[in-house]
């Protein structure tokens, strides 16, 4: 087991503050440029698309810890309204909202049906925004924690990347097929930096520069068999950190509920992956994304590599971003 020393060692190598100025909050997602977005772009040969988002619905992976919760999916005008409105209820009686409906409904064919949802950000498929995580009071780049307050994060929202997309080139590291298993990894053996190449080299794959590296674990394909979203999911391991450092890697996603194997492996710490990846390297972190039907494709065809398009919604300091990325090949 690793100590805080060794952590904080780990920490100033992998280090990105003042990389790209001291007022950056783009982060790794500065190795994307105009080269890299073109050369993804001419990874599209055969017009193949994957969605790689999740339902957010009822019965999504949330409700095991009871700071989250599913989504909560709510109609605000539906059909009921209208044929109500017009056949029973006289203009006399109408609330408010009921007198205004049915002007758009009396004496003309127009219908509507309108809707609302209220669910934490981090519910379903997300990108983790910079300020998601931090420690020692600190975000990434220095910027004090006190700067995300109750009206959002000044600093590092996740309405500062939009910006880059996000596209880029998408790389899958499919660790179920990897290591043998049948539909995923069981937990309590964490992925390490060396798995990580190995399974790249297996499949004939480079890690680039600017790339989104997408870690197939088989955490969703087992959820979706199990239902219990509390499941404790196969990861990275805390070390691989300094593996996405030195590949100058993009971003980094995965198919499970946190990216990183919950055995920390720094004593003391809880997810030190995350301290270290979003706030010393400025690293976002994408959280159930389904890999299964791309990892298909990619162990026919042998094709690991893809156009990637994942951008977050621009909600207005955020800490996080539902997405539904595309990956397409
Ligand atoms: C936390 O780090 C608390 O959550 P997540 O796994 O969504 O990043």
């Amino acid at each position: 087991m690793a100590t805080l020393t060794d952590f904080r060692r780990v920490a100033r190598d992998v280090s990105n503050w003042g990389r790209w100025g001291g007022s950056d909050e783009l982060g790794t997602l500065n190795f994307i440029d105009a080269a890299k977005v073109a050369q993804a772009a001419s990874l599209v040969r055969h017009g193949k698309v994957f969605a790689l988002g999740v339902d957010f619905g009822s019965s999504g992976p949330q409700g095991a810890f009871m700071f989250r919760q599913n989504p909560v999916h709510v109609m605000t005008v539906d059909g009921g309204d209208a044929s109500t409105l017009v056949r029973y209820s006289p203009q006399s009686e109408r609330n408010a909202v009921g007198r205004q409906l049915s002007g758009f409904f009396e004496d003309n064919p127009f219908r509507f049906n309108d809707d609302m949802i209220i669910m934490p950000l981090q519910a379903a498929t997300q990108w983790d925004a910079l300020s998601h995580v931090y420690y020692e009071d600190q975000l990434y780049n220095g910027f004090p924690a006190d700067s995300v307050t109750s009206l959002g994060a000044y600093h590092c929202g996740i309405d500062k990347v939009d910006v880059k997309g996000i596209t880029t080139r998408g790389v899958l590291l499919d660790l179920v097929r990897h290591r043998g298993a049948e539909t995923f990894l069981e937990h309590g053996d964490p992925i390490t930096p060396a798995e990580l190449d190995a399974a790249a080299r297996t499949q004939g794959v480079r890690i680039e520069r600017g790339d989104v590296v997408c870690v197939r674990t088989g955490w969703w394909a087992r959820f979706l068999e199990a239902g219990d979203g509390g499941e404790p999911a196969a990861g990275l391991d805390w070390r691989c950190a300094s593996w996405l450092h030195d590949h100058e890697v993009a971003a980094v996603a995965a198919d499970n509920l946190m990216v990183e194997d919950p055995i920390s492996g720094v004593e003391g710490t809880f997810l030190p992956m995350h301290m270290l990846c979003l706030r010393d390297m400025g690293l976002m972190l994408g959280e159930y994304w389904d890999l299964e039907a791309l990892a298909a494709d990619c162990a026919a065809d042998g094709v690991y590599e893809f156009q990637l398009v994942a951008p977050p919604l621009r909600v207005t300091g955020a800490v996080g971003s539902p997405v539904n990325p595309i990956a397409i090949k």
